[in-house]
Formats: C-alpha cells, structure tokens, sequence
C-alpha cells in the first residue's frame, strides 16, 4: 500500500520512474561533465514537460554555475540542478495565501465574513472533483463549507457535485441545469451569510450553452460575488490537467487575463510522467501552485511543497 503520508511523492511516483529517473540515472556519482551530458539533460527536461523556453534557462544557469563554480563531476551538477529548480518553483510562490493549504489557524484566521474560493479551468480537468477535495479538507477542520454548483452546463455535473457534498459533509447550493450561473453564485452567497457559513467553493463551467464567452461569465460570476462580499473572492484558483502538457499553459493564459487567477490546482499529477510541467507553470504563469491532485479519491490531494517536490522528483 502506498503511505499516506506522502501523497506528494506518490503522485510523482510516474514522473519519477521515467524522466527524472533517467536524469538522476544521468547524474549520478562522479562521472564527467561533457558537453554531451548538457544536451542529454536538455533533452530530458524537455522529454517531461518542463518545457523548451523554461529547460533551456535552467541548464543555461546550472552550466554557468558549474563553470564558476568548477564543477567537475555529475554530482555536484545533480546538486545545483535541484537548487535551480526550488528557486524557480519559490519564484513564483508570490505571498503566499496564508489561508489555503493548511487551513486557517488562530495566525492566519478566515477572512470574515465569508472566505470565497472561485475555481476555474476547461472542462474536464477536474474541477469538481478538486473542489470535492477542497471542501473535504475545510469540512475537516470543522468549517461550515458551501459548495456552489455555478456550473450549469449539464444536469450530470450539478448531481455529481451534490453527491461529492454528501460525501464530505458540504452544504451544496443548486439551480436548474442551464440556470444563469451569476443567480446560482448571488444564492449561494446570501445563503452563506445568512446562516453565517465560513467558506463557499464555487465550482464554475468550462463551457457554456450559449455563444456568450466563457472568460465574459467569469468576470459577472466575480463582480456578483465582489458585490455581496467586497474583497472577495480571496482566491482565483485555476485547474490544471497534469496530463495535457504545454497546451494547458496557453489554456491558463486566458483565465489568468480574465479573472486574475491566485493559484493553480494541478490535477492527475498521479496520471502523467510529465510533472515537469510544474516548472514551467512557476516560470511562464508566475503563479503559485497550491495543491496537487494525486488520484480520483477526495483524499488523493497534496498542498505543493517547492522543497518537497524537487526532492521526490529525485528520490
Ligand atoms: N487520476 C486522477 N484523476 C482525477 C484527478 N482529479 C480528477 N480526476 C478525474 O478526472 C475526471 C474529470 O474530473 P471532474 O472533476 O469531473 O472535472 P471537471 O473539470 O469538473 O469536468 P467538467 O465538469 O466536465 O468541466 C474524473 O474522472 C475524475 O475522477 C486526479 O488528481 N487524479
Ligand atoms: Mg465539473
């Protein structure tokens, strides 16, 4: 059985065996320091997705460092490898949100009188079920959790919601499929503050019935929400499928012009080789990955450590 306690390294378990496992096969012990083995560490980066704009800045400034610093074996390009890495994933940790990942404490209290969540992202990369995983963690912690089914589209994705809210114990405020989403958020919240309810998760379309755009609906869903809660939403976070690669940055790009995303879930890293793609997102989006999605269970979830996951990547 897989320890719980590590559902970080468990999701990258993949990714570690295939690409990162080649290059810390590359790297290992005292062997020579070749203009081959630049290319061939290139050549894997790419290989798992960290993409070809973010592999080349990163082997550029370990080379130069290894230069410098006379490195001469593949150990100690191994080390300073691992440290680009945590640099450029801490890069992009940004002020961190002090209230997602680990829930709130007496330090970092709930922003009152409602923490919103918006969540975001194409349909089908798992924002239900993450929202699920989200609510599960709150609902753990003893916060009365709302879950808010602004994903009208099909009738199916407001009943798997209402079942995910069953299962952990979130309340899950619902309107008729093809419901205008802005009347589903406006409820949602009235409801939440009349009962004095501490979070609300809103779980949005990836597409709609109409020609209306996607990114034109985000923006009412959030004015109606800055309405009834002003400062809020407190966070913007966008899904993203582990499993699609580059394609899901120019996907990201969208959300992030229109609804100014705060963190990213990254979801089915368990499902790819490619969790090089955490490194690009850090570099190209600049925004904090909060959690990783890790399986299909509401506790396949991990908050996204920089220092822990360049460490399973290796281990
Ligand atoms: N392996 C794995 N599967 C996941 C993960 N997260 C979600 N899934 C699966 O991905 C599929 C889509 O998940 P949903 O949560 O329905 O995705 P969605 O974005 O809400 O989809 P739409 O509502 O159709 O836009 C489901 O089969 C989930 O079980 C994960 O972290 N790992
Ligand atoms: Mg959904």
């Amino acid at each position: 059985m897989f320890r719980r306690s590590r559902p970080l390294e468990q999701g990258l378990t993949w990714t570690r065996q295939s690409f990162f496992g080649k290059i810390a096969g590359l790297l290992t012990g005292t062997g020579q320091v070749t203009d081959g083995l630049w290319s061939e560490l290139e050549r894997l980066l790419i290989q798992a997705d960290v993409g070809v704009s973010t592999t080349v800045e990163l082997v550029e400034k370990v080379r130069a460092r290894a230069a410098r610093e006379k490195i001469r074996d593949t150990a100690g390009v191994k080390q300073a490898l691992q440290e680009a890495m945590l640099e450029l994933l801490q890069g992009a940790a940004i002020s961190p949100s002090p209230i997602l990942y680990p829930v709130p404490s007496a330090s970092h209290p709930l922003p009152a009188p409602l923490y919103v969540i918006l969540v975001v992202g194409v349909n089908g990369v798992g924002k239900t079920t993450s929202i699920a995983k989200l609510a599960n963690i709150y609902r753990r912690a003893g916060l009365d959790t709302v879950v808010a089914a602004a994903d009208t589209f099909r009738a199916a994705a407001i009943e798997q919601l209402q079942v995910w809210g069953q299962r952990v114990g979130a309340t899950v405020i619902a309107h008729q499929p093809g419901a205008d989403p802005g009347a589903v958020v406006f409820d949602a919240l009235q409801s939440c503050l009349a009962r004095k309810a501490q979070v609300l998760i809103i779980d949005t379309a990836g597409r709609l019935h109409t020609k209306y755009s996607l990114m034109e609906e985000l923006k009412k869903v959030k004015r109606v929400i800055a309405k009834q809660v002003p400062g809020a939403p407190h966070e913007v976070i966008l899904v993203i499928d582990a499993t699609t690669g580059q394609n899901a940055l120019a996907q990201a790009r969208q959300f992030t012009q229109a609804v100014e995303v705060s963190g990213i879930f990254l979801a089915k890293l368990d499902g790819t080789a490619r969790g090089g793609m955490a490194f690009a997102i850090a570099r190209e989006l600049g925004i904090p990955i909060r959690y990783v999605g890790t399986g299909e269970a509401v506790d396949d979830v991990a908050g996204f450590d920089p220092q822990e996951f360049v460490r399973a990547l290796f281990a």
